[in-house]
């Protein structure tokens, strides 16, 4: 039929690409390998407008490149442990294990509607014992570096999820899941040591990530470069952590963390009330709250430090301006140069002494001064060190001076903590430690691996890990021994299993290892990383931490586990709020697809918007691209066909075609989605003109159909398959498919045409111009001369002679 139908042929299609197994990835080293990867999804149960805005324009771009010739491998899978699944075990009764296999399955069919060149036949989910395993494997291994470690400290709990949170996913002092007000917790719990990488991480050398993630990785590392000094104090030395010893002749007071270990020590009878009282208010608060308080407080703790340099008394103050997360939790107060230093100096009436100072400016007046002097300038005030430059220089000679006389030293610090991975769950990778009486924490011996999760287990509401509980999973043997031992109950952090996952694709059913070592070194560095902005920190700082610990484990040859990481935008609902089940606002991409075919939800969500910034949706939008592949599927037909309806030189018409496949193909390279369809729009125009002029039918227009066909294969494969095998009678069958044939070539001749103007003489004299390809034929070129008005009336009634066109300069018809 000549009407488009995509409902006719679509599913039929993929059913056909399935049994053939187009899609299954073959390896073949011949040709240059490429890994083209997305985040993989959460099986949380439908597949909405999101997923198909991340996953459709990378599938498109990954059949081009394979088109290209390159060896393509683009897998999914499902990141499936987590805290929903235990919900719904908790809230409706069920078996996380089967809630997250059903949904996997549930998605896994919505997935294969989106046309993908997904190859399925690689899929695994995180929760497949035969995946954790590898978890547990890589967590003793890292516990023999001494990479996995326990200790006692200060956590971060989620009193409503009932569980630890890493540093990383506590978003402004709140739950980043459930938005609960995070609560500090003395626990002893499992990290990773990603600090010994820290350095290494803030090299970006690499790898090519958009530069704000590259930022929010770098802030989130904060390396800080500075020195160590120290204080005498009645409780002991007392150090400090400061990035300016070049202004220590201005501390005038420290300040402690209140909950610093020395506050106790170092608070006298008189004042033990007062800080008693503030100790229990700063203990109610985040530190975020405390860093960014308005306004400043305080109390003095009744004891003095002695300056390293002037032997001056100075009082010692408590404040929860001051971490004792940060550094040594203690701080050399530089009131005149640091503006917290400062307002609590004005608030609590401490002396404020200038010490650095603009060239030729007037000194700091300590009673007027509005704010603290951050700038560059002189030391002042500061003995032996008077008239250096503030900054690096005095930095250095500040820092020296006192280090030989033993009372400071060097010193860098980070914000990086390390990883804390143990979470009290069920629904995650069993920690694969047993505790022995006599022997301590004892890995498991890798034959012993996995530690599977038990079944029929039972939740409490109270959200406790159900592992805790289970006195058969608990039970175990100390491997040195052979002595009764017990289980550690809690789970990994997720963001473990999708730390290396990507290396799990390359041979996914691989059992005598976790990484296939040689599939790694053809296939690693994934060359294109996609997903969202929201996993700038945690999954890709993850990732590149492990991918230094396997190249350290002699794994892996590289330390980038990616070449290239792009981010996409994010679609937004029609009120410009993000698309949320709660807000009723979602467009559910099945409801589409229905009512539009799979193809032009594809066009449109490549369309929408420039892909790596996102936009609305609108709701009426869909129309265009539901047009457009209608007006398509005409073309290839004969209705309407043929004539001399129109005209068009054939330059003209190859032109339209290779210039733009010219810019298709840059397009492609940079992923700039929506200027492919809206150039594939503009020829559409072309070629609905050239059917109806006398190109039609002739070489020139086969070629501008097909490799007009072989350009839409990428974005709509579809309809570019039932076009090329029905429409335009390439090869019929599978292996006759469009998705197997060539990206086509530009005809670099044909693209880069530049039109020229030249003059048209008749018999000799100046006529006319004309505007003309430069690659016209003599015989286009005339005939656009002879169109010309101003020529054509000089022509009238005579007979030509002959006829001379000098290509780019002139053109003259001599008549009789
Ligand atoms: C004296 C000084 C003078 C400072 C000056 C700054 C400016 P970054 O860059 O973030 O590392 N500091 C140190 N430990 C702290 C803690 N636990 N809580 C709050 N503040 C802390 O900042 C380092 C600076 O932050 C240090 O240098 C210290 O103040 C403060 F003109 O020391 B500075």
């Amino acid at each position: 039929s000549a009407r488009y139908n995509p409902a006719a042929f679509e599913v039929a299609w993929q059913d056909r690409w399935e049994a053939a197994g187009l899609y299954t990835f073959q390896d073949d080293p011949e040709r240059p390998a490429h890994y083209a990867l997305t985040m993989f999804p959460y099986p949380s149960g439908n597949l909405h407008m999101g997923h198909w805005y991340a996953y459709v324009a990378p599938d498109a771009r990954a059949r081009w490149l394979r088109m290209n010739g390159q060896n393509v491998l683009f897998p999914m899978g499902f990141d499936a442990f987590g805290l929903p699944a235990e919900n719904a075990a908790i809230k409706r009764g069920l078996d996380p294990k089967n809630w997250t296999y059903q949904n996997i399955a549930d998605m896994t069919g919505q997935f294969r509607r989106m046309g993908t060149m997904i190859d399925w036949s690689r899929q695994f989910n995180t929760c497949d014992p035969e995946y954790y395993r590898w978890n547990q494997w890589f967590f003793t291994e890292m516990f023999r570096k001494g990479l996995a470690y326990k200790k006692n400290g200060l956590v971060n709990w989620c009193p409503n999820d009932q569980t630890v949170l890493a540093n990383e996913q506590v978003v402004n002092g709140h739950c980043e899941r459930c938005g609960a007000a995070v609560e500090r917790r003395e626990l002893s719990q499992w990290y990773m040591k990603i600090t010994e990488y820290a350095d290494e991480l803030l090299d970006f050398s690499e790898t090519d990530m958009p530069e704000r993630v590259r930022l929010m990785q770098t802030n989130w590392i904060g390396k800080s470069v500075g020195a160590e000094l120290d204080f005498d104090t009645p409780a002991g030395v007392e150090t400090v952590f400061t990035t300016r010893p070049d202004t220590v002749m201005g501390a005038t007071f420290l300040v402690l963390a209140p909950e610093h270990r020395k506050v106790a020590a170092l608070t006298t009878p008189d004042q033990l009330a007062e800080v008693t009282a503030y100790i229990e208010t700063a203990g109610g608060k985040t530190d975020v709250d405390r860093q960014s308080a308005t306004e400043k407080t305080g109390v003095f703790t009744g004891s003095y430090a002695t300056h390293p340099i002037s032997g001056h008394q100075i009082p010692i103050w408590i404040a929860d301006y001051v971490l004792v997360t940060y550094g040594t939790g203690s701080i050399m107060a530089v009131p005149a140069h640091d503006g917290r230093d400062f307002e609590f100096a004005r608030k609590f009436g401490l002396p404020i002494q200038e010490v650095i100072r603009p060239e030729g400016a007037e000194p700091m007046d300590p009673l007027s001064a509005a704010e603290a002097y951050t700038g560059e300038g002189l030391l002042v005030n500061s003995g032996e060190f008077d008239g250096l430059p503030g900054g690096k220089a005095s930095i250095a000679a500040v820092t020296a001076q006192l280090a030989e006389r033993g009372v400071a030293r060097a010193k860098t610090t980070y914000r990086l903590r390390d990883w804390l991975i143990s979470r009290q769950r069920f629904w995650g990778t069993p920690i694969p430690i047993v505790y022995c009486p006599e022997h301590g924490a004892q890995p498991v011996p890798e034959g012993e691996l996995p530690v599977r999760l038990p079944e029929n287990v039972t939740f409490t509401p109270a959200g406790q890990s159900p592992l805790k509980t289970d006195e058969v999973f608990k039970a175990a043997k100390c491997p040195v021994c052979g002595g009764p031992a017990e289980r550690d109950t809690d789970t990994m952090d997720t963001f473990v299993d999708s730390s290396w996952y990507m290396y799990r694709f390359l041979n996914p059913h691989l059992e005598t290892g976790a990484v296939d070592v040689e599939a790694a070194r053809r296939f690693m560095p994934i060359d294109l990383y996609t997903g969202g902005i929201e996993h700038a920190i945690l999954h890709l700082l993850y990732s590149r931490f492990w991918t230094r610990v396997m190249r350290d484990m002699g794994l892996t040859d590289h330390a980038e586990p990616f070449k290239v990481v792009r981010n996409q935008g994010i679609i937004l609902a029609a009120d410009g709020e993000k698309m949320s089940k709660s807000r009723g606002n979602v467009v559910d991409p099945g409801d589409l697809v229905r009512e539009y075919g799979i193809d032009t939800v594809r066009t449109y969500l490549m369309f929408i918007a420039p892909w790596e910034v996102g936009g609305p949706w609108d709701p009426s939008g869909i129309n265009g691209p539901a047009k457009w592949l209608s007006r398509v599927y005409t073309l290839f037909g004969d209705e309407g066909a043929a004539g001399p309806a129109e005209s068009m030189g054939e330059a003209d018409l190859r032109y339209a075609v290779h210039s733009t496949l010219k810019k298709v193909t840059g397009d492609f390279e940079r992923l700039s989605f929506n200027t492919i369809v809206s150039s594939l729009m503009e020829l559409t125009n072309t070629l609905v003109k050239a059917k109806r002029s006398p190109l039609y039918g002739t070489p020139a227009w086969t070629e501008a159909l097909n490799i007009f066909n072989l350009m839409l294969a990428p974005m709509v494969p579809h309809l570019a398959e039932e076009l090329w095998q029905n429409s335009l009678g390439q090869a019929k069958g599978e292996r006759g498919s469009v998705h197997l044939a060539q990206w086509p070539a530009t005809d670099e001749a044909a693209a880069t045409r530049d039109t020229v103007t030249i003059g048209v003489q008749v018999s000799g004299k100046v006529r006319g111009q004309v505007v003309i390809s430069k690659a016209a034929t003599q015989e286009e070129a005339l005939a656009a001369a002879r169109a010309e008005a101003s020529v054509a009336k000089f022509l009238e009634g005579k007979e030509t002679v002959k006829e001379v066109y000098v290509p780019g300069k002139i053109i003259n018809i001599v008549v009789r």
